[in-house]
């Protein structure tokens, strides 16, 4: 086993630039007390903030490939520096004595899972803990058949470790797949503390074969009363970060639920602090990755870039579409995500006709993103790539009659797997330079994100719900 800290040692390449602003990092992450990694932490937290910088946007459809192959595969090379061998039947003989661990569950579709997990790792970085990545799971958006999804598959963790300065370890590192072992685990419930409930008990993926036995967290994690959702009520971040320190944790009113399998009553695990689920989590708006201030997808989700391989092929079926040849150059587009069918749970009685995003009102948006690109960066776009969740094909040929391509996934699931098409779809997006997506959907609220902030480009969310309402 090599010496951690001479490991992290290396990784320090300027701590002049460290010495400069470490002071305003301290000040602005709060991050005080000393740990395993803290001077190369806070060193790396300032190299981080300083890259991530809005740079001018050279725009270019290969940066991020290109930038993903510069870095050194492995600067953390995670899984022998804060474990103590491969992954164990029992995660808990895996787990080094002088490292402090965080973990939560996967939950609903895709996106909110990434949400999930992007606050998962947030709150790693402000309580200075390794986050314990799950896999995607299948949700009611893919078939039961869909095996999960490793993390590490989807983003591109070497990079993600070294733009945010924290080490990132997934489940399948730490606890073989294939073990039979349950193991105990106490976990804080944040859903029934915020949600006023006492039956929204979330269990972990059965692969990971653990029997958790629930704490509910105090009322203190929720939103004050005048920021709150009403039906989705969201927790804070800092107040759930606090639970990872002592003098927050002398809170005890309740006691432990007796887990499922082994009936045992566990108070929260501080070795591997675990939260049942992070989606409703925010440090100050609701559905927070909706405005520019989120501290989540500031410190967090704009580093979490696709692997390199799913950045290839993105590319390949956005020249596909676009009709561009080989490996010439991808000429700037608009992508557009029009998100649907489901979506009728929101329609309340508004036939969904009338309810659904209008193409017409897309199109509207299209014009306006195409005068912002050309008034701020005086580039000319025309070509435009729709993807949708939308199966009808006269809606389909309405699409056509306004020029925009769509991918062809005729061969995407038998070539790469069920988890592609949404994947390759969210890619495409993010390589666009303008984007027009529906209001209300995690999905596109995420292509907006990247858009923004990986292109400098322009980004609309286009309104629904009755007839004409995005009319403005
Ligand atoms: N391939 C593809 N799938 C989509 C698209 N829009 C929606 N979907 C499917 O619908 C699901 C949407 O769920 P989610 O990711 O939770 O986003 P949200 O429901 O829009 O907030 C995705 O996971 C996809 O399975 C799209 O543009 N392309
Ligand atoms: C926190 O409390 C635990 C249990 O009482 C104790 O073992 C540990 O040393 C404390 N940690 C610190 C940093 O004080
Ligand atoms: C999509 O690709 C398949 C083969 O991969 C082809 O047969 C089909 O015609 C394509 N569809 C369109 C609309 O181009
Ligand atoms: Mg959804």
């Amino acid at each position: 086993m090599r010496d951690s800290t001479s490991v992290l040692k290396t990784l320090s390449s300027r701590r002049w630039l460290a010495a400069l602003v470490v002071s305003s990092v301290l000040f602005v992450l709060g991050i005080t007390s000393t740990s395993l990694w803290d001077s190369e932490l806070t060193h790396c937290v300032s190299h981080s903030l300083a890259g991530s910088m809005p740079h001018a946007a050279v725009y270019s459809s290969t940066q991020n490939v290109d930038a993903a192959k510069q870095k050194p595969s492995s600067k953390f090379d995670t899984a022998t520096l804060l474990l103590k061998g491969t992954a164990s039947p029992s995660f808990r003989e895996n787990l080094r004595p002088d490292v402090k661990y965080i973990t939560s569950w996967p939950y609903e579709g895709f996106t909110n899972q990434m949400i999930a997990y992007m606050n998962l790792v947030y709150l790693g970085l402000i309580t200075e803990r390794v986050p314990i990545i799950p896999r995607f799971t299948s949700s009611r958006h893919t078939t039961s058949d869909t095996p999960d999804l490793d993390f590490g598959e989807v983003f591109d963790i070497p990079r993600l470790q070294e733009a945010i300065n924290l080490p990132i370890l997934q489940w399948s590192q730490v606890k073989d797949p294939d073990s039979q072992f349950v193991d105990d685990l106490g976990c804080w419930n944040t859903q029934n503390s915020i949600f006023y409930s006492s039956d929204r008990n979330f269990h972990p993926p059965g692969s990971l074969k653990l029997d958790v036995s629930y704490t509910t967290a105090p009322e203190w994690i929720r939103y004050p009363t005048e920021l709150q959702h009403p039906t989705f009520p969201h927790a804070l971040l800092w107040a759930l970060a606090s639970l990872a320190f002592n003098d927050s944790r002398t809170w005890t009113p309740r006691e432990p639920d007796i887990s499922p399998t082994h009936h045992v009553a566990l108070p929260p695990d501080d070795h591997l602090l675990c939260y049942d689920l992070l989606y409703y989590a925010g440090a100050h708006e609701i559905f927070e990755y909706n405005y520019d201030m989120s501290p989540v997808w500031r410190f967090v989700g704009q580093h979490m870039h696709w692997t390199p391989k799913i950045q290839k092929i993105a590319e390949s079926y956005t020249r596909e579409t676009l009709g561009i040849a080989g490996h010439a150059p991808i000429s700037p587009y608009i992508s557009v995500h029009a998100r649907r069918t489901d979506f009728e749970i929101w329609c309340n009685g508004v036939t969904t006709k009338d309810c659904y995003v209008e193409l017409s009102a897309i199109a509207r948006r299209v014009e306006d993103v195409k005068a912002e690109l050309l008034a701020r960066k005086g580039i000319q776009v025309d070509q435009v790539i729709i993807t949708s969740d939308e199966k009808d094909p006269e809606w389909w040929d309405a699409v056509g009659e306004l020029g925009w391509r769509q991918p062809n996934h005729s061969k995407t699931v038998e070539l790469y797997g069920p988890w592609y098409p949404p994947l390759i779809d969210k890619a495409i997006q993010s390589g666009s330079l303008g984007f027009v997506g529906t209001d209300r959907s995690t999905f596109s609220s995420l292509s907006l994100r990247r858009v923004r902030s990986w292109n400098d480009g322009a980004a609309r969310m286009v309104l629904w719900g009755t007839r004409g309402a995005d009319d403005h």
